[in-house]
């Protein structure tokens, strides 16, 4: 099957795309799990949080949905498109939609809360004392035409410090063709000027400067370096650098990708404003 990202095919050969190194060896040598994270501008970590615990809210998640949604005889943890939006279904993440709901639940705080997660923050930030922002956004995406853009997450929160890093997590298994992220090798020292004027060149968003394209290929073609993929599954987590470029692929597969990013900072930096509310599909950010 063809890789896609907002419809537009990707090259997969090796030389434009390899899969990310997973650092998971080093979780037990703070040193150098940081030094990769530097040298990198991501790690990938397998298997840090319990299956379980992240099947389980997959579970609550679509539970919130109209059955109709879902392919017949699969449960709602499955997450298996029926191939039908149910009649009434509310756009992605506004107040009524599940994905509203579950960042503003008890079971969802639990699950952000995972001492695992706060663990690894604190010893890629170098810092003891870390704070997770309160904008924790769910993405969430049936088959289709449509994955995030390339970009670098300092676009979007770039009124606060830029010591900060992104966990991205997969609630369930994400193999590529399901769509997961992807990041652009190397990107992360790369200067912002370079990136900035790439942004009206050739883009299906013309009036949003934060993005830089969405066509892949195109981005690689202007930067260098491949696109790094994984095939994730439930209980693993990518870390990135405000400065690493990184988009997501489009979901080709029944079983829908859903996923959840939150952010860390040291406690004693600045934070952007917009990120300190939760997040809202419609708020705009
Ligand atoms: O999940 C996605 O499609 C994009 C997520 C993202 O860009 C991020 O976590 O920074």
């Amino acid at each position: 099957m063809q890789v896609l990202s907002n419809g537009v095919p990707v090259t997969t050969d090796s030389e434009n795309f390899a899969p990310m190194r997973d650092s998971s060896a080093l979780l037990g040598d703070p040193d150098k799990l940081r030094a990769q994270f530097e040298q990198d501008g991501y790690v990938y970590l397998r298997g840090i949080l319990d299956r379980e615990k992240v099947m389980q809210l997959r579970g609550f998640y679509f539970g919130m949905f109209d059955p109709a949604y879902f392919a017949e005889d699969t449960s709602p943890e499955a997450g298996i498109w029926s191939g039908t939006i149910p009649a009434g279904q509310l756009s992605h993440g506004v107040a009524g939609h599940p994905a509203h709901t579950l960042v503003r639940s008890p079971e969802f705080e639990q699950f952000a809360a995972s001492p695992e997660l706060e663990q690894v923050a604190r010893i890629l930030l170098d810092d003891d004392q870390v704070f997770q922002l309160p904008r924790q956004i769910v993405r969430h995406f049936n088959k289709g035409p449509l994955s995030s853009r390339a970009h670098t997450d300092f676009d979007y929160m770039d009124r606060g410090s830029a010591s900060i890093i992104t966990m991205w997590l997969p609630i369930g298994d994400c193999p590529v063709q399901s769509g997961g992220l992807t990041y652009l090798e190397g990107s992360h020292t790369i200067a912002k000027d370079k990136l900035d004027v790439l942004k009206t060149k050739r883009t299906d968003r013309p009036n949003d400067t934060r993005p830089i394209s969405h066509d892949l290929d195109w981005t690689a073609q202007q930067l260098g370096g491949r696109w790094l993929y994984a095939d994730y599954q439930a209980g693993d987590v990518a870390i990135h650098s405000p400065h690493l470029v990184h988009a997501s692929l489009d979901t080709q597969t029944d079983m829908m990708r859903m996923s959840v990013d939150v952010r860390f900072l040291p406690r004693s930096v600045e934070p952007d404003p917009r990120w300190l509310t939760k997040w809202s599909g419609d708020d705009g950010n």
